[in-house]
């Protein structure tokens, strides 16, 4: 692992947290795995060696209970998924090097080998634990067979994770109220024998491993917090059938864990990869075990499993650690939580057979905010930024200047591009640049975007059509330039809306394919002519967003009538991935101006953020609010690099009483929104101790 900026001399291998092969794929999928081959591909633009594998997770109770609802054996079950996901992926042009699955050869292989080694090195022993059982069904009831309630938050959990609370891992016989999903059972907790990983002797080296760790800072914050805690040690058997043996006589009859076997499938598929193009062109020991950069992309409910249990797997296993980890927010629908239970998704399938390019979907995710936080959609707020950002800003800017420069020059003009455009491109190359090395989609989206802004604004400054015959070369001059700006937008833009950066390459006459162009290309001269250019984005209507609307309203309401009907302890009733809270509904209760005056809302910044020691949440700040600086006690431990925080602007309620907290005065409020404590701030140049109205 290395901290040098991308592009390095290293290979680099980015991956996405495998998909359950237990259901159809929807946007919140999406939003993952489009991130992770965006991000991909930016780090090819930039001249990194850069390959993205992936493959199904087979294994586990997610697909063991799905697979025998239906009646099924797990292994025809999870394959058939299998083969549809690797047809959908490249219909949304998400392109895996190598795409396997972890039920296969290379992956039953490696697994064995790797919990051989953590096994010889003394990371694994075996311990009696209780494990949950149902006396009617006859049978261990792994993770998703046993239901309860989360000894650390009390929300409702599965066997192995608080899925709708703290999202911590459980361990089996943690969870309490055990209920056997099965029959609706309470279970009763028996003795067993099982395998164990030392996770707990990893904690210095994964101290050490987070503060290194580049991506978002939620997957280094929230291990810190765990590893404060006290880490324990992992249960990595499973008495089922369905899964990899655990090596060894003693485990005969155990399984291992499905998250033991699955993050070892971002090795295996690399290894697929390296097997398939030859050593000399990708090396995959080089990037696990020599030198290599490992970048995974999760969604957030698995950083647990990527950077405490799975570094720790490596380090022990003599594997290479990753560089980076991205954990991406969940996608809400409407302001409400993504529910495949209530229908309250968009499917893969149901998007591209409305007709809709995949390029828009990939846009609106990568782009609508930063990869921590949870991105709502809606029909009309797609509508809004297809309609303005991609019709409006690129698509009439591409076609605009190549028509004009088709119709006026049979294609590029004779002329050498202007030092303004010629600055404001390599303007944008930097931006992109920093935008890859700060994992940041939305800036890489954002240099494409910004570039085109700027290709409008110049064409309008200029106004060609006005100087064609009066002043032929000022004329060519500045549609060369419209042109190469077309062209360098079509480079930035790729890997987030390949399709339609591939279609602007085939107009411009260009030869090859615009993801091998490289940064270079965004100044390098398009070829001397190409044909008239068609328009490649397209406005959606008002009266189609209703329509799309409506269909979604009326199967979220046919869904929750038929739920209701048939609610009963179905282990898959709550499979929902990424669940979040639903908004607290608007309050009707009105207050008057003056009550909303009675609030002292300042502007302040933010000049020390420190942990608390010992208490989870809080954090000790010192506000600067003009006229003095206040010590204010937030619940944002967890939830901020506090490391980054000083300097920021922030809203304070001054005149709230003074509280204690911890033993620390709390001289006042910052304010800051929803479960990740999104703080507020000012986007303008409001200074310290500005009243805010
Ligand atoms: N199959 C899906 C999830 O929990 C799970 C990811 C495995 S990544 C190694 O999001
Ligand atoms: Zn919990």
């Amino acid at each position: 692992m290395s901290t040098d900026e991308f592009p390095t001399d290293r290979p680099a291998v980015v991956t996405c947290g495998l998909p359950y092969a237990n259901g159809d794929l929807h946007i919140g999928h999406l939003r993952g795995y489009i991130g992770a081959d965006a991000f991909n591909r930016a780090l090819n633009t930039l001249g990194q060696q850069s390959i993205y594998v992936c493959g199904s997770d087979m294994h586990g109770t997610p697909v063991a209970v799905n697979a025998e609802q239906e009646g099924i054996d797990p292994e025809e079950f999870a394959l058939r998924w299998h083969e549809q996901y690797r047809e959908t992926f490249p219909q949304f042009d998400v392109e895996f090097d190598n795409y396997g699955h972890t039920h296969d050869e290379t992956n039953t292989e490696l697994t064995t080998e790797i919990v051989r080694t953590l096994d010889e090195e003394g990371y694994v022993y075996e311990k009696e634990i209780q494990v949950a059982y149902d006396p009617e069904a006859d049978q261990y009831l792994p993770d998703r067979y046993v239901e309860g309630t989360c000894p650390y938050c009390g929300a409702k959990a599965r066997g192995d994770e608080c899925d709708e609370g703290c999202q911590r891992h459980l361990e089996p016989g943690e969870v309490e109220d055990p209920r056997s999903s099965i029959t609706g059972n309470p279970a009763e907790y028996r003795e067993r024998a099982h395998k164990f990983f030392r996770v707990s002797e990893f904690e210095e080296y994964l101290t050490e491993f987070l503060d290194d760790l580049e991506g978002t800072s939620n997957a280094r914050n929230q291990p810190r917090q765990w590893i404060e805690d006290g880490l324990q040690d992992w249960c990595i058997t499973r008495d089922m059938d369905w899964g990899i043996d655990y090596p060894g006589e003693d485990g005969d009859d155990l399984v291992l864990y499905v998250w033991v076997d699955a993050p070892i499938e971002y090795i295996s598929s690399t290894r697929q990869y390296s097997e398939r193009v030859g050593e000399d062109e990708y090396d995959w020991e080089e990037v696990w075990t020599d030198e290599g950069e490992i970048v995974h992309v999760i969604g957030r409910d698995i950083i647990q499993h990527h950077t405490i249990f799975w570094p720790a797997m490596l380090e022990g296993a003599g594997y290479n650690a990753p560089r980076g980890i991205a954990a991406t927010g969940f996608i809400t629908i409407n302001g409400k939580g993504l529910s495949t239970s209530r229908n309250r998704a968009i499917w893969a399938k149901e998007y591209l057979d409305e007709g809709f390019h995949p390029d828009l979907l990939r846009y609106y995710l990568t782009t609508t905010g930063g990869l921590q936080q949870d991105v709502d959609f809606s029909w009309s707020a797609f509508r809004e930024k297809v309609n303005g950002e991609l019709v409006g800003t690129i698509g009439n800017f591409w076609y605009r200047s190549l028509l004009f420069a088709h119709r006026n020059y049979d294609g590029t003009p004779d002329a050498a591009v202007s030092e303004e455009v010629r600055e404001r491109i390599e303007g944008a190359v930097g931006e992109f640049r920093e935008a890859v090395n700060d994992y940041s989609l939305r800036g890489v989206g954002g240099a494409a975007a910004r570039l085109a802004g700027f290709g409008n604004e110049y064409i309008q400054r200029n106004e060609p059509w006005k100087l064609v015959d009066d002043d032929p070369e000022t004329a060519a001059r500045v549609i060369r330039d419209c042109v190469q700006i077309a062209k360098a937008v079509a480079v930035l833009l790729e890997p987030i809306a390949p399709g339609k950066a591939r279609a602007l390459w085939e107009q411009l006459g260009e030869e090859g394919d615009v993801a091998d162009a490289g940064l270079e290309a965004a100044l390098a001269a398009p070829p001397r002519t190409f044909d008239e250019p068609d328009e490649l984005f397209e406005k959606i209507e008002d009266d189609r967003v209703a329509e799309l609307e409506a269909k979604l309203e009326a199967r979220v309401e046919e869904a929750s009538a038929d739920e209701t009907e048939t609610e009963s302890h179905d282990a898959t009733a709550d499979e929902d991935e990424g669940v979040t809270d639903e908004l607290e509904p608007l309050t009707d209760d009105r207050i008057d101006f003056e009550h909303f005056q009675d609030v002292d809302l300042r502007v302040g910044r933010i000049e020390v953020a420190e942990g608390i020691e010992d208490a989870d949440e809080l954090a000790r700040l010192e506000v600067d609010v003009g006229f003095e600086t206040r010590q204010i006690v937030a619940g944002i431990k967890q939830l901020h690099d506090l490391d980054e925080l000083a300097g920021k602007k922030c809203v304070v309620v001054a005149n709230l009483e003074p509280a204690e907290l911890f033993g620390y005065e709390s001289n006042g409020m910052v304010l800051a929104a929803g479960e990740e404590a999104d703080l507020l701030t000012t986007h303008g140049d409001a200074v310290p101790g500005e009243r805010v109205r």
